[in-house]
Parts: structure tokens; sequence; C-alpha cells
């Protein structure tokens, strides 16, 4: 799926500045995710009214000036899983290694381990498919100051090399990636871990049993409307996100990340259908 070639036909919309989500904003130690992801955003109202004819979403300059917005009032969350990523990289960055944000969007997760990293000659290697928002990431992150260089790259993460990685982030990515080419990905960064090295996978997920996934969809859709979003705004993003972003199960998630090598993993967080998994490679793995 090219996310940066379809665009949705829109009517024009217009912004205003708005507030953040409370729902995510209790943790202490996340001010500089709400710096990121909160505060200086644009209200989301992309799908505020109706639109004509409603492509595939995707990630272009109106998706990048009301992201923040958009993701605090849509991740059930998010805020507390970008606070965790900062503490398990402080843990897991080993000296003179890379730490990879796949799917950085705008640099949230990158932000929270550069903040919290202290190993010797760590580097961070942000990658984003979309333009705007590795340029919108960039401008961001200029703003902090930080001695952990940060490399920002507009790619297809599925085509990137992962090397000498000691914590590799797929917060909210790999649910984009085609089904397809997801197994391939998730081999290729266990094979660019180091041993002892961490993968922190964040996804929304499907569920077999079909009273669950109704009711976990439910109980999202009323996280939706509490922050605000109308009926008709929810089923629009609904219909546009349909052909883009395909869940798995958490059994399959599972699977595949045995397959590709991992033997300690589990899922860390969870919040309604939404939540993160840990993958370690073994210390004993060359
Ligand atoms: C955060 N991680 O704030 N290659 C590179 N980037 C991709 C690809 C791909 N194949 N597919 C999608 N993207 C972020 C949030 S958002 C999640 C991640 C969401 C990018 C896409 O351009 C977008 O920026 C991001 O993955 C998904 O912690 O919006 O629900």
């Amino acid at each position: 799926m090219d996310l940066k070639a379809r665009h949705p036909v829109r009517e024009p919309v217009t912004t205003r500045p708005g507030p953040v989500s409370p729902n995510d904003s209790i943790e202490q130690n996340s001010r500089f995710a709400h710096r990121l992801s909160g505060c200086a955003s644009m209200h989301d109202q992309i799908f505020a009214a109706p639109i004509a004819r409603l492509g595939d979403f995707c990630f272009d300059e109106q998706v990048v000036d009301v992201f923040p917005d958009m993701i605090q009032r849509s991740v059930p969350g998010y805020s507390n899983i970008i606070s965790a990523i900062g503490m398990m990289a402080a843990r897991y960055a080993q000296p003179q290694s890379r730490l990879y944000d796949l799917g950085c969007s705008l640099g949230a997760a990158t932000q929270a381990m550069r903040r919290h990293v202290t190993q010797p000659g760590c580097q961070i290697t942000a990658v984003d498919l979309s333009h705007p928002m590795i340029e919108r990431a960039r401008a961001h992150l200029s703003g902090f100051k930080s001695e952990v260089p940060v490399e920002l790259i507009e790619a297809d993460i599925c085509d990137i090399p992962i090397e000498n990685a000691s914590v590799v982030v797929l917060n909210f990515t790999l649910q984009f990636v085609a089904p397809e080419k997801r197994a391939a990905l998730i081999a290729r960064i266990f094979d660019g871990l180091r041993p002892g090295g961490i993968l922190i996978l964040s996804e929304k997920f499907r569920f077999d049993d079909e009273q669950v996934n109704e009711l976990l969809i439910d109980l999202h859709l009323d996280f939706k409307r509490a922050n605000g979003y109308s009926e008709l705004e929810i089923s629009q993003k609904r219909t546009a996100l349909e052909n883009v972003m395909r869940t798995d199960t958490l059994a399959v998630h599972q699977a595949r990340l045995r397959d590709a090598g991992f033997t300690h993993l589990d899922l860390w967080f969870q919040c309604f259908n939404f939540g993160s998994m840990i993958a370690i490679k073994a210390s004993d793995t060359n």
C-alpha cells in the first residue's frame, strides 16, 4: 500500500488550537510527550464534515497538522506507552548501538528515548514514509537539547537496513505495513538486534472471540466519543482506514515474533483493543 499516493478528496476544514485530552495526560514523566503530542497541536477536525469521495487515509500535510491531537484522542494509553518506551530504552540501550523508531511520525518515541538514554555512543534512527511527517519531526525534535544524535530518514521501513540495534520501536506502525511483508520485517529486526536487545511493538489488535472483539471495539468508540469525536467523524475515519490499517490478533503477533527467533516475549500493556508487546533477543544468541 503506497500511503503517500492516496489522497482522500475532502471538504475544506478549519482547524483551531485544541485542548489536550485529559485521558492520557496523567503521567508526570510524559511532559515531553505532550510537548510533541498535545499542547501545540491543532484540533483534529479532518472528518468532522461530510466528505463526498472518501479515499484511503494517508499521512499527508493535513494529518500532520493535527497528528498529536489525533493520536492522543484516538489511541488509549498513547502517552503511557511513550513514557514507558523511554524507560525501556534507558534499560536496554547498549553502548555504541543504534535505537530505531520505525514509523516515527513526529518523533514522540524518539524524543522519549533520547531523553532517557545515558549509555555512551548511542544514536537514534527515526524512519517514516511520509515526507511531511519527517519534515515536521525534524522541526519538533530540533526544539529539544540532547547529546544523542538522531538521524531522520524518509523511507519505507521494509527497505532500510537494521544493524547494531539494541532497541527497536514499532509504535502503532506494523498495522500499516502490508500483511505479507510483516514476517520479513520482524525477521530483519531480529537479525539486526544485538543479543539482549529489545523490540517494543504497539498495535491495535483484533480478537478471535467475536463477543470480546465487539466489546473492545465498542469501548474504544466510547473512548473516542468521550474525547469529542462525533459519530460522523468516527464512521468516516473508520471507512478511510479500512484498506490501510489491517490488524492482527495477539496470537498472530506472538507466532510471528517466535518464528523470527524471539524467545522472551509478552504483552506489557493493554487498554481495550490497543496494546504493546515486548520481545527480547536472548543474550546468548549470536
Ligand atoms: C508515534 N510511532 O507517535 N514505512 C515507514 N513509515 C510508515 C510505513 C512504512 N512502510 N507505513 C506507515 N508508516 C508514532 C505513531 S502512526 C500511527 C505511528 C497512527 C508511518 C506513517 O507515515 C505514520 O507516520 C506512522 O507510520 C503510523 O509513536 O497514526 O495510528
